[in-house]
């Protein structure tokens, strides 16, 4: 190109910047690529470093003061974000014995792990539930919420929010109680009852979300050991299951995806890729993922990795395992987006 045609561009590209206009022959190929292609990077965090650090945590700011006294875990490709993948935020959150975190609520939907201890509670639009071990507990946009131990242990969750997407779209609202319980209006277990057992109240009529909040993992495990017994293994996933709302069959929540699997002792997954950027936590066994070309997490219980978009996972399971999982596949599937490759298998 010769010399005084690139001039007279630039020059032209600085005139219309002036007015707030540019060029799209010069990013098009970076807007619209051929496939994905995200700064989220795979990454693994040992949940024996985020204990140690939420432990100093503890001595240095109460649960009261911080709000939430929680670890966010930023991916390594998008630090200063507050993003564990490029839409998704993840944090693990930690309550002491005797602590509360006060009442507040948001449009930003978030979703517990409980990754150690038990016997503590949450509360959520009236109705509290104790929290165990690998217990799914979700939190509806504008709910009110609390937490509080009266365990004598501290306890862990993952906390997973659509903070990324509710700030890409201008629509976060969030308002206090200002005290630290909300009033309670059911009786623990209410919920479970009028929707845990394949019955709905007879003039319900579903919403956007599940009315189920507490999804207990003692229910979640025993599903997935009596499957196993039909020996009916996905050679990408073994045994995959959705947490759902069980009033329409959705997803629980309308912006996140929630996911389980049982993988046995010396399972090998079949290579997968998906659209849906997930955030993987073994709760129960040992082994390892090997993620993209050369990314490999050697993972225990509790531990947390990420699976960025469209990058190839195996999981290899040296015990029994079960792993949590969520993603953005629900906003996906909504707008007609989504896309896996399950490598002819
Ligand atoms: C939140 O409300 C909780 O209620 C946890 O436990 C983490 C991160 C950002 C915004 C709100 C909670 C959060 C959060």
């Amino acid at each position: 190109m010769p010399a005084d045609t690139t001039t007279a561009r630039q020059d032209f590209y600085d005139r219309i910047g002036r007015q707030n206009m540019t060029p799209l022959w010069t990013s098009l190929a970076d807007l619209v690529t051929p496939e994905p292609r995200s700064a989220c990077r795979p990454a693994s965090w040992r949940f024996a470093d985020i204990r140690a650090a939420m432990i100093e945590a503890g001595g240095l700011i109460s649960a009261k003061e911080a709000e939430r006294r929680v670890l966010v875990l930023e991916n390594p490709g998008l630090r200063g974000q507050s993003k564990v993948t490029t839409d998704m935020y993840a944090g693990v959150q930690m309550v002491l014995p005797g602590e509360v975190a006060p009442a507040h609520r948001h449009t930003q939907s978030a979703l517990r792990f409980v990754l150690e201890g038990g016997g503590a509670h949450t509360s959520v639009n009236g109705e509290r539930t104790i929290m165990h071990e690998g217990d799914f507990i979700i939190t509806p946009p504008m709910t009110w919420h609390d937490h509080g131990n009266e365990s004598d242990s501290p306890i862990f969750w993952l906390d997973g929010l659509d903070i990324p997407v509710v700030q890409f779209l201008d629509a976060s609202f969030a308002e206090h109680l200002g005290e630290d319980e909300q009033p309670i209006s059911r009786p623990i277990g209410d919920s479970d009852a009028r929707f845990g057992a394949n019955l709905v109240p007879v003039d319900y009529r579903p919403g956007a979300t599940s009315p189920m909040f507490n999804y207990p993992y003692a229910r979640t495990r025993e599903a997935l050991e009596r499957m196993r017994r039909a020996d009916a293994w996905d050679p990408c996933h073994g045994l995959k299951m959705r947490y759902s709302n069980p009033t329409n069959g959705g997803h629980a929540m309308t912006t996140m995806g929630t996911f389980v699997q049982l993988l046995p002792q010396g399972f090998s997954t079949a290579a997968y890729r998906s659209t849906d950027a997930t955030v993987f936590v073994p709760i129960e066994g040992k082994g390892r993922s090997i993620i993209g070309e050369d990314f490999v997490v050697e993972w225990g219980q509790r531990d947390i990795f990420v699976v960025p978009s469209w990058h190839r996972v195996r999981h290899e399971a040296a015990a029994d395992s079960v792993l949590f999982s969520f993603s953005d596949r629900p906003i996906q599937e909504a707008l007609n987006l989504f896309r896996e490759d399950r490598g002819n298998v």
